[in-house]
């Protein structure tokens, strides 16, 4: 048992077996060899993930976490193999505040497409996880179903790091499960800060959960996040809910035209669901597919898959250049004096600036 341990570390470790246990994932051969990840080879990886091995996709989904250079090496090495096997999965990112019931739909609407032969992968971005110690997916009991379902892959956000980091780490796993043959992916963040923007930037689809919630009907307008939806669904649409979930649906739909461009290809429909009962989601994922086809006809859908790429190539350069800035010494020395001297006003910001990069060398 102990050499099988080698290279994982302890809470990976637990992880991996518990996530075994639940899900009844099998422990390939060569995972169960005593290969550490990073000394499994690169074609073993390929040819794993490929034939849809979990034990080796959640190694691979390891090193792309991991901050160890070499990992993220082969990490890389393994994700431009297996670069042609992925983008064939439906990208479907959902927000909304804490507790408007995304992952209870999310466990639903999993549910449901499993039940029509789809493999479902759920990721989470969770730029508050650091501070509560990983909520967003860490609580098991939020998504039962899918927890043991053969078919689907949960994994939760990467738990440290800047939202850069974070967003880098995801669409890598993305890719990862996606090559593995999970033909849904579905991206789950809370409804705070920058992390819509990273999620609808690496999504097909981006839904927005919202609550009929008295008088502030209009939450989500005010935060921007409407004008990044693909679909509005005012979810907990159940008992005495009902009235009220519709009348909050005509009043963001009022809000929505003025919000949309005339002439757009899509205009984001609003509805009313309830992920407990299972109502509504059928529609819900027929719009998404209705729109894959209707983006898909007028070139735009091609096109947003191309942007997202440049994005995230640029959000990693500008990842590295950081990491980089990070681990060079001489700033490392310096930064501390010379953001002190900006703090007491006595160096200019710009100047600051430039003097950082001299220290770099740029
Ligand atoms: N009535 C009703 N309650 C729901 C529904 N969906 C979720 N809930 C309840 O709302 C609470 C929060 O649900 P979650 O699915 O965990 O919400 P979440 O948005 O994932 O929350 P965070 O991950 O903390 O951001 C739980 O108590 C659920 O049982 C629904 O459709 N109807
Ligand atoms: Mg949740």
């Amino acid at each position: 048992m102990e050499r099988r341990n080698l290279g994982l570390r302890k809470d990976e470790l637990a992880v991996q077996r518990h996530r075994s246990e639940r899900t009844g994932f099998i422990i390939s051969a060569m995972a169960a060899t005593a290969l550490p990840a990073n000394k499994i080879p690169v074609a073993d990886y390929v040819s794993g993930i490929a034939e849809g091995d979990r034990a080796l996709l959640a190694r691979a989904i390891t090193l792309v976490e991991s901050s160890n250079p070499d990992h993220g090496r082969l990490a890389q090495s393994v994700l431009q193999e297996l670069l042609p096997r992925t983008g064939r999965a439906v990208r479907l990112g959902i927000t909304g505040v804490p507790g408007v019931g995304k992952s209870t739909t999310i466990d639903q609407l999993g549910m449901n497409l499993i039940g029509e032969g789809h493999l479902v992968a759920v990721l989470a971005i969770d730029p508050t996880s650091k501070r509560s110690g990983g909520s967003i997916l860490g609580d098991k009991t939020r998504m039962n179903s899918l927890a043991q379902e053969k078919n689907a892959f949960i994994r939760p956000s990467p738990s440290s790091g800047t939202l850069g980091g974070v967003t880098r780490r995801t669409r890598e796993t993305m890719a990862l499960v996606e090559a593995a043959g999970f033909d849904v992916v579905i991206v789950e963040t809370v409804g705070v800060g920058q992390s819509e923007v990273a999620v609808a930037d690496m999504v097909d689809f981006f839904l927005v959960l919202l609550l009929a919630g008295g008088g502030d009907d209009l939450q989500g307008i005010k935060k921007g996040i409407i004008e990044l939806a693909d679909m509005i669904a005012i979810n907990k649409a159940d008992g005495d809910n009902i009235r009220r979930a519709e009348s909050a649906a005509a009043d963001y739909k009022n809000a929505l035209q003025i919000f949309t461009p005339h002439g757009a290809t899509w205009f984001p429909p609003v509805m009313t669901v309830s992920g407990r009962e299972n109502r509504g989601l059928k529609e819900l994922w027929a719009k998404v597919l209705e729109h894959r086809k209707t983006m898909t006809e007028t070139g735009e859908f091609a096109q947003r898959r191309q942007v997202q790429a440049v994005s995230w190539m640029r959000d990693m350069l500008e990842d590295r250049l950081m990491g980089a800035l990070r681990a060079n010494p001489s700033v490392a020395t310096e930064l501390p004096k010379i953001e002190a001297s900006v703090r007491d006003g006595r160096l200019l910001p710009t100047l600051a600036v430039d003097r950082v990069m001299a220290l770099m060398g740029l």
